[in-house]
């Protein structure tokens, strides 16, 4: 995993060029090269959710409703094709690509819209509370969290439940050294975290569908491990609302709906936290969501992805790639069972 100071942040062009879009992904980059992707694709954009999602009225659990997935898939067969490049280094996503083509519900359940719906949305100021089971409780301004924690540049991959996926510069800090600075209480099992509820602000929030506000949860120990950060920037510069301003998680062997966006309360709690996307569809989404090809989506396969900016298809891996660093989480849990 890279990791830059921040006094080495440079434009764009500079940035782009010193790192010739290669990505620096370590251990991770010499095992996906390896793996050849077998899955092949003939149409890609039905595998996954369309600009304007098209209501999926066979929907989980009866709603009636649709986008009823982390970004809202049409149901479609698992495609089957020509095959696709594989042994390739994995390149960073375009920026155009990470800043236009994002799941934010609280604007727009359509991708291509939600950097535009959320163009003047406010993240200063930013207050930010971590509560619940701590010996310290702190309520900080995103400029505190600035100058408290040490940016550093992480190189993850993002994998959507939907079978997307990209690479993204992140710049953040662990979330660890927050959740030390509070100081858990022993009781403390888990961290629920809570985006900003403003209808005023996020149209997707007027909407009596979803259960506002977004939460997500980690268990402590996947909350205290050194690749769960909190972000506040890629690609050097400071993170667009459509990312998650000011403040997002990036938990990178996991499906992207954990990863929460515009953070304003973090509690540590005893009991697992619901998720929205555990109320809104509990056999599709569960506490867990760890990438897993072997575990397919009641409604898709898992097997594979398209990375933005690519054509074919990768294979997905376990745990995203990052298996050597976190597969020990899960020692002795059934997978299928903890999906
Ligand atoms: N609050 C909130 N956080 C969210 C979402 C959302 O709709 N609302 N979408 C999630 C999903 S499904 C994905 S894939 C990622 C997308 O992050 P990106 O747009 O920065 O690529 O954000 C996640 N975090
Ligand atoms: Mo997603």
């Amino acid at each position: 995993m890279a990791e830059i100071k921040s006094s080495e942040i440079t434009p764009e062009s500079v940035y782009l060029s010193r790192r010739k879009f290669m990505v620096g992904l370590g251990m991770a980059a010499a095992g996906a090269a390896l793996l050849a992707a077998c899955r092949p694709q003939p149409d890609q954009a039905r595998h996954e959710a369309s600009a304007s999602p098209t209501p999926d009225r066979s929907g989980p659990a009866g709603l009636a409703e649709p986008p009823v997935v982390p970004g809202s898939p049409t149901a479609g067969p698992t495609p089957t094709a020509r095959p696709v490049q594989a042994e390739e280094p994995e390149a960073f996503t375009p920026y155009e690509d990470i800043i236009g083509y994002n799941n934010f519900y609280e604007f727009s359940t359509n991708k291509e819209a939600v950097a535009r719906l959320a163009k003047d949305f406010k993240t200063s100021p930013w207050t930010v509370t971590i509560g619940g089971l701590v010996n310290k409780p702190l309520t900080l301004g995103i400029e505190d969290i600035l100058k408290r924690y040490p940016q550093e540049e992480r190189i993850y991959r993002l994998r959507c439940v939907e079978g997307w996926s990209m690479v993204i510069p992140w710049l953040g800090f662990p979330l660890a050294n927050l959740l030390k600075e509070a100081d858990p209480l022993s009781a403390a099992r888990y961290v629920r975290f809570e985006t900003l509820f403003d209808p005023e602000q996020m149209p997707g929030q007027r909407s009596k569908f979803f259960p506002w506000p977004y939460v997500e949860g980690l268990r402590l120990d996947e909350a205290m491990h050194d690749l769960t950060i909190l972000s506040t920037g890629l690609y050097g510069k400071t993170l667009l609302p459509q990312n998650g301003a000011p403040l997002r998680l990036v938990v990178p062997w996991k499906y992207g709906f954990k990863s929460i966006k515009s953070i304003v309360k973090i509690e540590l709690v005893t009991e697992q936290p619901t998720s929205l996307w555990m109320a809104m569809a509990p056999d599709e989404y569960g506490f867990y969501a760890n990438v897993n090809p072997d575990v397919p989506h009641p409604r898709w396969s898992q097997a594979s992805e398209r990375r933005i900016g690519e054509s074919g298809r990768r294979r997905t891996l376990p745990f995203n790639g990052y298996a050597e660093k976190v597969a020990h989480l899960y020692a002795g849990m059934d997978l299928r069972q903890n999906y």
